[in-house]
């Protein structure tokens, strides 16, 4: 048994977590770069000024990916490199930065998947309201337009949003990411309009006529029942609604998941006529990012009567278990549930302490290689009982800028030395190289 031969294997990363040069070539803010300047907001007080500055360094940033064999890289647009405060005036400083990197990908034989929004919102729309008025959605979209115009002749994969319950949950209710807000009834606006904007997209995309495909990327929960109990199961299910089905039922035109608003009276959807059906355009792709699975119990005193239940399972530097069998269940889910339709792991991966060692020139990372493994086994195994799951992106390429922790969570198969931007293949790198290659036995 091994992975089909049009299997894809790829690597991912963001435009604010890698590129750096923050305020080069006509660059303005994004909600992001302030946030970051928000004293208490990430730790130790880093920003994404820097980064892993691959605005400068993807050249060589693409010859490692070529060097490993990986087929694709998934990477984000700033908005606010091609927009500048969100306007209506492109910036050719900007697009010209995107053009030099999808050539030189290109020419090393390397397939760009663009992610259109990877967090990075023009700090000028979060000024007007952000995701909680629909005109961002309107912008958005004709953001999205502009780059199926102008890269669609060589780009060929699009995602529209990724992550959008971080977006809308981690930004709105927990304050935890940019805009750093806590209000419930703004974030649940903002649900409505990240999905309207990713309808929005699609609808242009198709009027286009352009050659390619076109999805999402959702980080959905699917908790695992504490036991084999009735109540146990329910649980399970309604803990699906807040962070699943909340995106994942009205993109295939099923609505919002009723049973969890009524949990929720201070919502309103900002519905207008026509909306849902916009939301429900078809697309030609799901991504799904997997880090980790959860555990819930009932609780009949808890508002969706569930409540999560401590693990014993090996942890990562995040603190999130490892449970590689929780991506094959979540996979299945979603096939049995929405399917069939084509998939792709557009996120997987997972931070440890690492260290370079004494030499400086090597990095071993032991516990990287073994989730990779086990992970890619589940992903294998999918594919062999017939889920039409098509590609694999690894999350990441490179140690980055990991949002509230800053530097302190390292992702990536590739060591960054932040001091003098040294790229250091980790052991996992070389692992990959040999999963793509065929050699390695997983
Ligand atoms: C995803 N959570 O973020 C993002 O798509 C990446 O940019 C990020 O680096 C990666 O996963 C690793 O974290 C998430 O707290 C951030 O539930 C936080 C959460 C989930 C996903």
């Amino acid at each position: 048994m091994n992975f089909p031969k049009d299997f894809l294997f790829g690597s991912a990363t963001a435009s604010y977590q890698v590129e750096g040069a923050w305020d080069k070539d006509g660059r303005t803010m994004s909600i992001w770069d302030t946030f970051c300047r928000t004293p208490g907001a990430v730790r130790h007080g880093h920003t994404g000024d820097r980064a892993c500055d691959q605005y400068h360094r993807y050249p060589e940033d693409i010859d490692l990916m070529y060097r490993a064999g990986i087929q694709s890289y998934r990477f984000s647009l700033a908005w606010p490199r091609i927009f500048p405060k969100g306007g209506s005036t492109p910036n050719p400083a900007g697009i010209d930065y995107y053009n030099r990197l999808i050539d030189a990908l290109l020419d090393k034989g390397i397939t760009p998947a663009i992610t259109l929004y990877h967090w990075d919102l023009p700090q000028e729309l979060q000024d007007s309201g952000g995701w909680t008025v629909r005109k961002t959605a309107e912008k958005y979209a004709d953001y999205a337009a502009f780059c199926f115009k102008t890269f669609g002749d060589r780009v060929k994969t699009w995602i529209t949003l990724n992550e959008p319950w971080c977006s809308s949950h981690l930004g709105y209710l927990h304050g935890e990411h940019a805009p750093g807000i806590r209000d419930r009834a703004m974030a649940y606006r903002a649900v409505h309009h990240l999905n309207l904007a990713h309808g929005l997209a699609v609808q242009r995309f198709r009027s286009m006529n352009l050659k390619g495909r076109i999805g999402i990327s959702l980080n959905l929960s699917t908790p695992r029942p504490a036991a084999r109990h009735p109540e146990d199961l329910h649980a399970a299910d309604r803990a699906a609604d807040g962070q699943s089905r909340i995106y994942l039922d009205p993109l295939f035109g099923k609505g919002y998941p009723q049973r969890h608003l009524d949990t929720e009276p201070a919502v309103h959807m900002p519905i207008e006529p026509g909306d849902m059906e916009i939301i429900s355009s078809p697309i030609d792709f799901l991504g799904l990012n997997y880090y980790w699975e959860e555990v819930v119990r009932h609780d009949a005193s808890a508002a969706e009567e569930f409540v999560a239940v401590p693990s014993h399972f090996k942890k990562t530097a995040m603190g999130w278990d490892v449970v590689p069998e929780g991506l094959y269940r979540q996979i299945r889910w979603v096939h049995e549930t929405y399917g069939p339709l084509d998939l792709y792991i557009t996120e997987n991966g997972a931070a440890f302490p690492d260290r370079l060692d004494e030499s400086g020139t090597a990095c071993h990372d032991p516990e990287r290689i073994e989730y990779l493994r086990e992970h890619l086994r589940v992903c294998k195994r999918l594919c062999s009982e017939g889920i039409p799951l098509k590609g694999y992106f690894l999350w990441s390429l490179l140690d980055n800028f990991e949002w509230a922790h800053g530097y302190t969570k390292r992702f990536g198969i590739i060591y960054i030395d932040y001091g003098d931007m040294r790229r250091i293949p980790k052991d996992s790198y070389y692992f990959y190289r040999d999963v793509i290659a065929g050699t390695e036995p997983l």
